[in-house]
Order: C-alpha cells, then structure tokens, then sequence
C-alpha cells in the first residue's frame, strides 16, 4: 500500500459543556447556550477542513484510562449512552460511532511490534468516554467518519511526565508511518485541555457566562505561552517544557494526547491556525490546526 497521508491535526478539547450548550438531539440536558467562544471555534475549524478529503479520524482521548498499556476500539459500531461522571446534569449523550477498525489494527499491530504494549477493545458493551464522544461530536457533528480511537496509557501517574512522552513520541510516530502505510486519509486530533484546574463548585446555571473565567492568572501565563509556541511553529519547546506546564499548570496534557499529536505531525516548524480559546468551569481550553495541506501547498 503506501500513500497515505495526515491531511490536518488538531488540538481538539472535550469540555461536556460544549456539547450542552449546542442542544444537539442525541443530548439529554437543555441549555440557554453559553462558552460561544469556543463553540465558534469549533466552527471555524470544521469550515477550515470543509474542502478537505479524508477517510478516518485518528483520536487520543485522555478520558479512556489504561493502566497496562495503548488500548484501541476494536469493533465497526459502538452504540450506547455516555454519561459525565462529573457532570451528570450536562452530558448524558446517546452516541452511535464507526470504527475503522482496519486502520486501528495496523497502528495497533505496529506499536506491538515496536514493543509497546497494546489492546483491541471488542466488547461489544464497551461504554465510549465523554472526551472521544464531546471532540467527535464537536468535530464532525453529523458522525459520518469512522474513528480511531486510541486510549491513554497513564504513564504520567505511574511514572513521569518523562516517561510519558517518551512513550507518546514513540507511539506518535507509530500511528504516523501505520497512516502513511495504510493509504488513507487523515485527520489526527489530541483531545485534551491546557490548563485544568477546575472550580470545585458550579454555579446554579452552568451556562451562567458571568461567572467563567480562568482559575488563576498562572494558569492564564502558561496558556497564552503554550499556544505562542503552537501560533510561531516552535512545537519542540512545547516538548521540551512538557513536564514543567503539567505539573504547574495541572495540564491535561499530562494523558500524553498534545505529546502524541506534535509526534504524529513530525514536530511541526509552521505555524498552526488558532481557532478559538476559552475557559470552561476555569480550565483552559484551545481549539487549534496543524493545516498539513496548506503547509505541503505552500513548500511544493
Ligand atoms: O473533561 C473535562 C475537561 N477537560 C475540562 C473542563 C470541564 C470538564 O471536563
Ligand atoms: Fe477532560
């Protein structure tokens, strides 16, 4: 085979919020909107990636939580209800999702063969997590890609960040050459927050926009910091200051998504596109594009 390609990658975040705040049908709680910011990011990253062509979407969720090893969704169909454990009043979605299950078997084939550990999750009452079902809805609304779903592996908490992004680089890497390999078309997404230090209490009416802001101004500095690297094209500073911003800025980095992203996209020297930022319960949130089919134009 050979000849595929990474058409885009995106820092794409999971906030249930964003999906509350859109009313879509498959949603049980009602919202009076709220975090427009972000969801207008959203919307300008699916209109950015409109008149581009891929077969599969390639997603890192830090909510799917393996201890022993990269698990991967294993069957064509998982069909069932998310609920948010923490936000049970904004998120009870009813998802119905595609796996390519061809593509998750090579990349998961591949990280084996490299020695890492891996897994294909086929049980078929397998419950999908909030963060691959928020970025997937947020992403592509109308459901109609097959996913790959990749897990992350907790190796921050067992060990270090350090560790971490050894592992995520490698496994980056992996799923790039798979992709290559495999033909196909792709879009990579690293599905996580920046800063994430949440408020401890929610206010009465979670879409109540008078009450969103950033936990502290720290936060707010290591942020507008990451995402300069990300706007300039310096994606090795954001690797090399990895385990200072998760430790400081709590990041949800720490599930190794922004690490694997950098990796899958060669550690980018262009500059990606910020769609959009905001704060949710006082987490940091970026909505940003890689764009590899304008810089591959812009180089040819
Ligand atoms: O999972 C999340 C998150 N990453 C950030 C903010 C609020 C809720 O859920
Ligand atoms: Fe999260």
């Amino acid at each position: 085979m050979g000849e595929g390609k990474i058409v885009a990658g995106c820092l794409a975040p999971h906030p249930p919020h964003l999906v509350y705040a859109e009313n879509p049908p498959q949603n049980e709680p009602v919202a009076e909107g709220g975090w427009e910011q972000l969801r207008w990011g959203y919307e300008r990253l699916r209109d950015s990636l409109k008149d581009i062509e891929y077969d599969a979407i390639v997603l890192l969720s830090p909510h799917w939580q393996t201890y022993v090893g990269t698990h991967f969704l294993g069957l064509e169909n998982f069909k069932s209800l998310s609920v948010d454990p923490i936000f049970p009043n904004l998120f009870r979605y009813h998802y119905d999702i595609n796996i390519d299950v061809e593509l998750s078997e090579a990349i998961c084939n591949a990280a084996a063969e490299a020695g890492l550990p891996t897994k294909m999750m086929t049980n078929p009452d397998f419950r999908v997590d909030y963060g691959t079902i928020t970025t997937g809805h947020m992403f592509n609304p109308d459901w109609d890609k097959p996913f790959v779903v990749i897990s992350s592996n907790r190796s921050t908490h067992y060990y270090s960040v350090e560790v971490m992004q050894e592992m995520m680089l490698e496994l980056g890497r992996i799923t790039r050459k798979a992709i290559l390999e495999s033909g196909k078309r792709v879009v990579v997404l690293a599905s996580n927050s920046l800063s994430h230090r949440h408020f401890t209490t929610e206010s009465d009416m979670p879409e109540d926009m008078s009450k969103e802001h950033i936990t502290s101004h720290a936060m707010h500095l290591w942020d507008m910091r990451m995402i300069e690297y990300m706007r300039s094209g310096q994606s090795q500073r954001i690797i090399d200051e990895m385990p200072e911003f998760t430790e400081q800025a709590i990041a949800e980095s720490d599930g190794g998504g922004l690490t694997w992203l950098l990796s899958t996209l060669d550690i980018p020297q262009y500059p990606a596109i910020l769609h959009g930022y905001g704060t949710i319960i006082g987490t940091g949130n970026a909505i940003v594009e890689w764009p590899v089919h304008k810089h591959e134009e812009a180089s040819a």
